[in-house]
């Protein structure tokens, strides 16, 4: 008799992002020929860079002829590309070796699987608010009891809330918590954690042994030399953390797929020795995944080559004007907005203290502009409301307009 994976049954919502694009859908039926303005996932829209563009089709190329076609690869990644990811932490003065750098599909899956090389007694701690799956894969693995739909958290989690008064970067948990998820720059906040707060935390997980799983998927937004794009700039991380990154928002592959995660050897816990750690999570790699395409792995080094990067901040560049338009716009109408400076996301205040949802409800119906609502991402991110900086310029300048011309606050 076979049963289920009854910690699926906890869980206290459906994922997030499709039950944003349900309600739009929903309402694009209901109202046909409304033209929709889409703020809320954080998904890319301008083209590929050329480099990328042909590297990727130089790499088809190569794998139409029998003498330079190529099967599987290194579980953990072509060495060029794994090359590359040690060349761009070198300039930031961060010595990662090979055998630590490990390909991927994206932050997601690195994000979600990660968990499965720790103990099921791990204690979790996430910022509130955060991105969902960080929750959702540990309620998944049986690291929780069941969601309390009063307090919007499920009991075994550690939240530690990021609110206004923080500036959204989180105090030290005041109790022992042995895996620590940090999101810098911040989604859904926007926040940047300093080089200060985030020493704090690798104190903290070094005195105790803990674990920090640091996500870096927007570094490539950060603009400001001051503020740290890698944990591993903060000295003893890579004793305590592990790092995870993307090529989905800083050279658009959310549709191409390429990530990689950072498990470094000096990577200790009470009873995980130097090197354990990391030969865990290539036991675990190389039995569950069998490497990202080898043709996107060539875009992705392109992407990372002195053209491809200069290519790809132009349209990092594009989306962080696209972010100073939201913020603007918002902010002439009197809502209070966060981020959007060193990061893709404004993490806007709604009026009078109204509920996420409700706004998002409002937001859609008044003025078709489709956005995510804060308390999606934790109890914390209540009566917030996040705008996502991705989109076309021009759907970006009428979604900003319409709000002027419609919103009835
Ligand atoms: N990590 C963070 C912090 C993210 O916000 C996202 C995407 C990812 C990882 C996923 O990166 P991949 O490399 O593409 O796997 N967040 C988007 C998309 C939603 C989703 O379901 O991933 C968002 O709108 O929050």
């Amino acid at each position: 008799m076979a049963t289920i994976n009854i910690n699926y049954d906890k869980l206290g919502a459906g994922y997030l992002f499709p039950e944003i694009a349900r309600r739009a859908k929903a309402f694009a039926e209901k109202h046909p020929g409304v033209e929709l303005h889409r703020l809320g996932i954080g998904d890319t829209t301008q083209p590929l860079a050329p480099s990328v563009v042909r590297a990727l089709q130089d790499a088809a190329e190569r794998l139409s002829k029998g003498d330079t076609y190529t099967g599987y690869g290194d579980y953990e990644g072509e060495k060029f590309l794994r090359e590359a990811i040690r060349d761009a932490y070198r300039e930031r003065k961060v010595e990662i070796e090979l055998d630590e750098i490990f390909v991927s599909d994206g932050a997601k899956s690195d994000s979600g699987n990660i968990q499965t090389i720790f103990g099921p007694e791990n204690i979790i701690a996430v910022q509130d608010p955060a991105y969902p799956v960080y929750v959702d894969t540990n309620v998944m693995a049986g690291r929780t009891e069941s969601f309390n739909t009063v307090t919007g958290q499920y009991a075994g989690i550690v939240y530690m809330p990021c609110h206004e008064h923080n500036d959204f970067f989180p105090e030290l948990p005041s109790e022992k918590v042995d895996l620590i998820y940090l999101c810098s720059p911040n989604n859904p906040t926007g926040a940047v954690a300093t080089k200060q707060q985030l020493t704090q935390f690798v104190e903290y997980a070094r005195q105790l042994k803990a674990v920090i799983i640091f996500d870096a998927a927007y570094s490539a937004f950060i603009s400001d030399a001051r503020l740290p794009r890698s944990i591993y700039e903060i000295p003893g991380a890579d004793e305590c953390a592990i790092e995870v990154n993307s090529f989905s928002k800083s050279a658009g592959f959310t549709g191409v797929r390429l990530g990689w995660s950072v498990v470094p050897k000096s990577l200790i816990t009470e009873d995980a020795p130097a090197s354990k750690l990391n030969a865990l999570w290539y036991r675990r790699q190389s039995t569950f995944f069998n490497g990202a395409s080898n043709i996107v792995q060539y875009g992705g080094a392109a992407a990372l080559s002195p053209k491809g990067r200069r290519e790809c901040q132009a349209i990092v560049d594009y989306y962080m004007q696209n972010a100073r338009i939201i913020r603007d716009g918002l902010t002439s109408l009197g809502l209070a907005c966060f981020g959007g400076d060193n990061a893709p996301y404004i993490w806007a205040k709604t009026p009078n203290g109204v509920r996420s949802w409700d706004f998002f409800d409002k937001l859609l119906r008044e003025a078709h502009v489709v956005t995510t609502p804060g308390s999606g991402f934790g109890p914390a991110g209540e009566g917030f409301i996040r705008f996502s900086a991705f989109g076309r310029r021009e759907s970006t300048e009428r979604a900003m307009a319409s709000i002027r011309a419609h919103l009835k606050t």
